[in-house]
């Protein structure tokens, strides 16, 4: 019996050497181990012998047992760290290799310019106000200065819905609702950006969908002077420190007196080229006095208000700004245009 004993153990330390994976030796306790093996086997023998060799059989299976136990436990660990190892090195990533290129989208031009525009009037204190696209002929026309029967109401000229719907041609109906809606007529400095629509033929530089951005101030004892600065200020950011401003009478309905604001070539300097045709100046936007009309028709005292507002065609500026000379590029969404703004560095 104790020669068995002794058979047993050095083939199982044997064979837990061999063993080469977890799986093999948990195989290998079980069969040594479980009910079936031959360690439980000599356990049922004991009921054969004398008390003596009980005592003695018993301490040796014991001692078996635990030595088992012992080996396959440390065995496991070793086996455990190899294939820890091994699975490791089997799924480490090559850092080196190139990544799959990634698409990333970009701003449009047109919206760079109005974030850009925005950025600026928020700095200076205004609220950015949008509004509806779909109008009422009463915001877009009749509370701006612009009666029944006046000639920008054509319907040659506008998208109507049905006689008093229609889809706004400007962005001012925002700035008749702002003014409205203020109920203790409270000074007012907004700029409403936003999708405008007019019946064209699109063309190179005609689009029959485009957008504006209409700035209106409402305040005791604003001037024309207030518009100057302001204006000022918003082509040198626009087209760079060094450039100036020059004001030409114009005629809008809803201002009084009405102006168009030219900036000084920013190709040129001034001097005269072809992009200024010349003369040295780009006309930029339009602008004017609130018309004491219109100030009336939204709920403020011509007689103690007055304000000045302001309207630019960020197309009109991305065009000058970036030499496009076609406005239809804007709308195509053709990546060979749009990514021409949106250069990443180190990118394709
Ligand atoms: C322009 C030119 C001149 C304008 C006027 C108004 C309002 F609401 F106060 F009447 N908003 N925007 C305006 C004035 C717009 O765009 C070329």
């Amino acid at each position: 019996m104790i020669e068995k004993i002794n058979g047993l153990k050095e083939e199982i330390q044997k064979k837990c050497q061999i063993v080469s994976s977890t799986k093999e030796l948990n195989d290998l306790r079980v069969e040594y181990l479980g009910k079936k093996g031959p360690i439980q086997g000599l356990s049922s023998m004991m009921g054969s012998l004398t008390i003596e060799e009980k005592k003695e059989f018993g301490r040796s299976l014991n001692e078996l047992k635990t030595e088992v136990n012992h080996w396959i436990e440390e065995r496991k660990h070793e086996l455990e760290k190899k294939e820890l190892e091994e699975r490791l090195e089997k799924e480490s990533i090559d850092i080196t290799l190139p990544s799959t290129e990634l698409k990333v989208g970009g701003v449009h031009p047109i919206t760079k310019i109005i974030d850009e525009v925005e950025e600026l009037f928020v700095s200076m204190g205004y609220d950015v106000v949008e509004g509806p696209e779909v109008e009422l002929d009463l915001y877009n026309f009749e509370r701006l200065n612009l009666p029944k029967g006046h000639p920008a109401r054509d319907s040659q000229d506008s998208f109507y819905i049905t006689d008093e719907v229609l889809l706004r041609t400007q962005t001012s109906p925002v700035q008749a609702r702002t003014m409205e809606a203020n109920e203790e007529k409270k000074p007012i400095r907004v700029i409403c950006p936003g999708k405008t629509y007019r019946r064209d033929n699109d063309d190179a530089t005609h689009s029959h969908q485009f957008h504006q951005i209409e700035g209106l101030v409402v305040d005791e004892n604003i001037s024309l002077a207030d518009l100057k600065g302001t204006l000022e200020i918003l082509a040198k950011t626009m087209f760079g420190e060094e450039r100036e401003i020059r004001l030409r009478p114009s005629f809008f309905p809803f201002t009084e007196p009405s102006i168009e604001v030219d900036v000084s070539c920013f190709k040129c300097g001034g001097k005269g080229c072809s992009l200024c045709k010349g003369t040295g100046w780009i006309e930029i936007l339009g602008s004017g006095m609130v018309h004491p009309n219109v100030l009336k028709a939204n709920g403020y005292d011509p007689d103690k208000y007055t304000g000045f507002a302001f309207g630019i065609g960020p197309e009109r500026i991305a065009m000058l700004k970036y030499g496009i000379t076609d406005i239809r590029n804007f709308y195509t969404n053709d990546l060979r245009f749009l990514n021409d703004f949106n250069r990443v560095e180190g990118g394709k």
